[in-house]
């Protein structure tokens, strides 16, 4: 039944992609969040200050924060999604590595495009829960390849078994693929300006190419992912209230 489920899901986010066929969201592997041995400990652009409010959605963050819903593959799931074969295979759309080259922890990690000709991945959950307490995402991604040229950063409500997913472009809040990380943080008004109901969340992230065309071998970097409450630039209220931005 949660197959049959989240392949209807798939269905309707694709429903729109230009390319024919099923895809699937498939488990790949084991996304611990285990750090490497030796890495340089790094507290992100941001850091966490013990009391305020940060939510990490259990991937791409390793530092501290105030909630943690952390994967669980029972209920909370992370998904690289896959696409059928001609010979009923699936084939993923990346392969995710951990790379010492991070903002925040002791890595990021690292998509490796196959030759599909789009990415996507995402946090899902079986059940809804209300995130409607946070007013903003942060992500950092970092990116010199051509075909990387923006991301879709989408968060998703099931409605009657139907997905309702409302994605933001990552050019728009200064993402480049320039080879440099970059700092996005999104308000999340601008997602509920889209109609996305917050107190009912079932994918707090979607990371996608959209329409893009992705070359194989192109490469991106994710680290530093999470919700908190605050202005766009600084992390807490009473930083925002303290003058004039
Ligand atoms: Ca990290």
């Amino acid at each position: 039944m949660k197959n049959a489920l989240l392949i209807l899901l798939f269905t309707n986010i694709i429903s729109c992609r230009p390319e024919p066929g099923p895809h699937y969201y498939e488990s790949q592997e084991d996304f611990s969040q285990s750090h490497l041995a030796g890495g340089n400990f790094l507290s992100g652009e941001v850091p966490y200050e013990s009391g305020t409010p940060r939510l990490d959605i259990g991937v791409f963050y390793e530092g501290e924060s105030s909630e943690v819903i952390a994967i669980n593959e029972t209920d909370i799931f992370y998904y690289i999604y896959d696409q059928v074969q001609a010979d009923e295979s699936r084939k993923t759309t990346f392969t995710q590595t951990s790379d010492v080259d991070h903002v925040e922890g002791t890595q990021s990690d690292h998509f490796l495009m196959s030759d599909l000709g789009w990415f996507g991945c995402g946090v899902h959950w079986d059940s809804p829960r209300d995130l409607s307490q946070w007013t903003h995402f942060a992500l950092n991604f970092k990116s010199s390849s051509a075909s990387v040229s923006n991301i879709n950063i989408g968060m998703n409500n099931v409605i009657d078994e139907n997905e309702f997913a409302v994605f933001v472009a990552a050019s728009d809040y200064g993402f480049r693929n320039d080879g440099t990380w970059h700092r996005v943080v999104i308000p999340l008004s601008d997602f509920t300006s889209q109609g996305l109901d917050l107190s009912s969340i079932r994918s707090p992230l979607i990371l996608s190419s959209g329409t893009l065309s992705i070359e194989a071998g192109d490469e991106l970097l994710v680290d530093d992912v999470y919700l908190f409450v605050g202005g766009n630039n600084n992390e807490q209220l009473s930083s925002q209230d303290s003058g004039p931005n």
